[in-house]
């Protein structure tokens, strides 16, 4: 090798600042092709960015071969979405060069945090499931384990979100239409993934029935791989997105005028396969796209997960001694049957073993109990779609259902909820009881959440396999929601106890002893103040509004969603600004109510919501009775990069859904650690963060999960009846059914109105009214006693060790995926 090109490769790894210079001047030049001078904000992002990939890939080649030679066994997180967000500051922070970085560009006149915040945000995610399958690709790459994560490369990832006179507008989101420094297209690694056609029976060599998918329509994967880097950058794991490209027929064959422009127009449709994700949140669509998107990714990722072992191997029967997947959810559970076909159709494996095989390799995540999220997919579609998958999974539901019915005996009702086709109506392939049945291991997202799952959709299966359910609260990883977005809350954190709490975030209990330590309140007080207004000048850019950076910030960021309802926020909100305009000698502690988040487009209720809280806060910040006691703010497209700004900003953190509606939260967990005090219902994981930080931490208000059940049951319930005696309730209710917020369409607000009245109000908004008043007040009254409420912030940090999805995914590897940490070494050969 010549020696000018030997020292560029040494330089190309060098991690000092002169390095890193001489490499970002070297890229900006011949890489972008921009001279110092000309180059933009986005041209700096192209720069840095090539210049850090750079620095990771010898030892992302060491990480994969070492798993290649030491045929380790791997797992496979399978999933729809992958909320990951900007990577430029999280690979810095993970290769430990940030302050190198800030260093060699500022000696070029360059600041850091604006080529940071030139790097889009890769939303391939709707909300909760995906960023936790982000979070879990961090804390995998971190613990050292053999972790890949297979999705889709979506062109357009989730909507972007503006208000527009109020009401939610949605803009196609294009990531990538400057490029994706981050990404390794792999032309060569494609696979066919097929829909329609028929089946074909036939005799084989054996003489055996057989089946073959013929006449069908094929479609290309090709993959993008993603390093993702863990904590220290020792193992750097891969993401694998696949993209949608048209078979090679098209490009060989010749046409005539006419077939030509077919021909094209076909490419353009099956690429649009990959084209845009669903923007959907706990709902299912029933489209034929997703469907055709569901199996396109999980086919192409097992066909890949195939080859890998076979490198290996020669036999399927060690499968899941090598191969954990892991589902996200029933969105890749079309999977099961899948690897039924590759093996019995393509290998030739029997069926029993094939299916020993299958469900020892599967296991599966349930994210919802909500009715309208558990994936049916109509039987003639599948049948259409997938026509060799619909006859495996009947064959797989005849066997099972076999198999029970000795122990169903005379319970007819029994059977036909075990079954994998519901028959009521037009007939449906239930992909829960699928992903259940084709899975050694189910596990729920918070402790609650499993026990609603075996008593609630799972009951049946749960009585037939009692060992099947198991529990794994959700965890976030420390690295992106503490250490990188709260640079001043991680520098104090870690110039008390040392920063072994960025791998290890248990050790920041030690912190628990400092908020008796009237000095370190007043750092974390600072340190918080800092972020306030960080988000304060946020808050001024996006919406214009000016909050005061000393008052209270209450903060609701989420989906939108009648069940984590942000309408009950709202009405609290109303009934302040009354008191607050009926008691004006009070000195009220000032509130500024933060919102944020995206509503399905065809969410109509969600959307409504959000034109009421735009309302509200153009009648409250605009009125000078209330002194600038109260503000709201609702903050338009909420995003990964948004959460980072406004979680550590937080004082108060809203986790207010209906008891037993959410599967587990895990934006309360990010709140919580960066300092927020709770106030919620008793779901998901608050009953654990209760457990945690303490009863007298958090502000838990609210009827129970069992006290929803109960009341639902009852049919006795009555809104009408519940608001008639709360006289704060009925006159925010009559304020907004009278116009106050709407002087131009009184009558805007009636579906919420009638929602709570004669809807019955099943998220029990007016049940909860007073409770949640109540624990706003209590907030509000310690907030005045800024060392008391500081104490209780320190110490809800210095008590959420265990939420780190470090704990999360180390739990997965034992008790779910039997997968072991493998450390990389410098090893020379080998392949993927
Ligand atoms: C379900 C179907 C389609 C799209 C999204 C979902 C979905 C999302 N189901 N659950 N979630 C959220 O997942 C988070 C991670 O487990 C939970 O913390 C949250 O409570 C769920 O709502």
């Amino acid at each position: 090798m010549d020696a000018r090109y030997k020292s560029r490769e040494i330089e190309r790894r060098s991690l000092d600042v002169d390095g890193l210079k001489r490499s970002f001047l070297e890229w900006l030049v011949y890489s972008v092709g921009k001279d110092a001078r000309a180059a933009t904000r986005r041209d700096w992002f192209h720069t840095v960015a090539l210049a850090v990939r750079d620095r990771l890939v010898d030892r992302w080649m060491d990480t994969t071969r070492t798993y290649y030679q030491k045929d380790a066994k791997r797992v496979y997180y399978l999933s729809l979405e992958f909320l990951i967000g900007r990577l430029l500051s999280n690979s810095l922070a993970n290769l430990g060069i940030t302050e190198e970085c800030r260093k060699a560009l500022d000696q070029i006149g360059i600041s850091l945090e604006d080529v940071v915040d030139a790097e889009p945000d890769a939303a391939l995610g709707n909300g909760g499931l995906g960023r936790l399958a982000a979070c879990f690709l961090d804390s995998m790459a971190s613990e050292a384990l053999p972790g890949y994560g297979y999705g889709i490369r979506y062109e357009f990832g989730l909507f972007e979100q503006r208000f527009e006179h109020g009401w939610q507008v949605e803009y196609p989101e294009q990531w990538l239409q400057f490029g994706n420094p981050w990404e390794f297209p792999r032309p060569e690694v494609l696979y066919p993934v097929q829909f329609y056609g028929r089946v074909e029976e036939f005799r084989d060599s054996v003489g055996e029935k057989a089946y073959r998918w013929v006449d069908a329509e094929r479609v290309l994967a090709m993959a993008y791989d993603t390093p993702v880097v863990g904590y220290g950058g020792n193992t750097i794991n891969t993401l694998r997105l696949w993209s949608a490209r048209a078979t090679r027929d098209f490009n060989f064959g010749h046409f005539n005028d006419g077939a030509y422009m077919k021909a094209v127009e076909q490419k353009v449709l099956s690429e649009n396969l990959s084209r845009v994700l669903y923007p959907n949140d706990a709902t299912e669509g029933g489209k034929e796209l997703r469907l055709k998107q569901e199996y396109f990714f999980t086919s192409a990722s097992l066909q890949d997960i195939l080859r890998r072992y076979l490198q290996h191997h020669t036999t399927f029967d060690n499968l899941p001694d090598k191969a954990a997947i892991q589902l996200n959810d029933t969105h890749p559970a079309i999977g099961i049957a899948e690897l039924m076909r590759l093996l019995v159709d393509q290998h030739g494996v029997v069926w029993d073993k094939a299916w020993d095989i299958t469900r020892a390799t599967f296991s599966y995540t349930n994210h919802t109990l909500l009715p309208e999220a558990l994936e049916a997919w109509p039987v003639r579609m599948v049948e259409r779609v997938l026509p060799r998958h619909m006859q495996i999974i009947y064959e797989i539901n005849a066997k099972f259902l076999n198999r029970s019915k000795a122990r169903a005996a005379g319970d007819n009702g029994r059977l036909s909820r075990l079954s994998l086709i519901d028959e009521r109506g037009d007939r449906r392939v239930r992909m829960g009881n699928l992903a259940f049945l084709g899975s050694h291991k189910v596990n729920g997202v918070s402790a609650l959440h499993t026990d609603l799952m075996k008593q609630t959709v799972f009951a049946d299966f749960h009585a037939e396999f009692p060992d099947r359910i198991n529990n794994k609260t959700n965890g976030i990883t420390p690295r992106r929601w503490l250490h990188q977005s709260n640079p001043p809350l991680a520098a104090l954190i870690t110039s008390r106890i040392g920063q072994g709490w960025i791998k290890d975030l248990p050790q920041i209990k030690a912190l628990a002893e400092k908020a008796d330590d009237v000095v370190f309140r007043e750092e974390f007080r600072r340190a918080k103040r800092k972020n306030k207004k960080r988000l304060a000048a946020f808050i001024a850019r996006q919406t214009g509004i000016e909050v005061q950076v000393d008052s209270l910030f209450d903060v609701q960021v989420k989906r939108m969603h009648e069940y984590k309802r942000q309408l009950l926020n709202i009405l609290q909100a109303i009934a302040l600004y009354n008191e607050m305009r009926d008691n004006p000698t009070i000195a009220w502690v000032p509130v500024t109510k933060i919102f944020a988040g995206k509503a399905a487009p065809s969410y109509h209720m969600a959307k409504l919501i959000i034109k009421l809280i735009n309302d509200v806060a153009k009648v409250v910040n605009h009125d000078p009775s209330v002194h600038d006691n109260l503000k709201i703010v609702l903050l338009p497209n909420y995003n990964v990069t948004a959460a980072e700004i406004i979680m550590p900003a937080a004082d108060l953190s809203e986790q207010i859904s209906t008891a037993g509606m959410e599967a587990s939260g895990t934006g309360n967990m990010k709140l919580a650690l960066n300092g927020a005090l709770t106030i919620g219902t008793l779901d998901g994981a608050n009953v654990e963060i209760r457990e945690h930080v303490g009863e007298d931490n958090i502000f838990i208000f609210g009827l129970t999960a069992e006290e929803v059940n109960d009341l639902r049951a009852s049919g006795g319930f009555n809104p009408r009846e519940v608001i008639a005696s709360n006289p704060s309730l009925k006159r925010a209710l009559d304020m907004i059914s009278t116009g106050v917020f709407s002087p131009d369409d009184p009558n805007r607000y009636h579906p919420i109105l009638q929602a709570l009245t004669d809807g019955g109000d099943h998220f029990l908004v007016t049940a909860d009214f007073a409770a949640y008043c109540e624990a706003q007040e209590q907030a509000m009254e310690l907030y005045r006693d800024q060392e008391e409420w500081t104490r209780k912030a320190i110490l809800n940090t210095a008590n959420m060790g265990w939420f780190s999805s470090d704990r999360t995914i180390m739990e997965y590897a034992t008790e779910i995926w039997d997968v072991h940490p493998v450390k990389p070494e410098h090893v020379e050969d080998g392949e993927d």
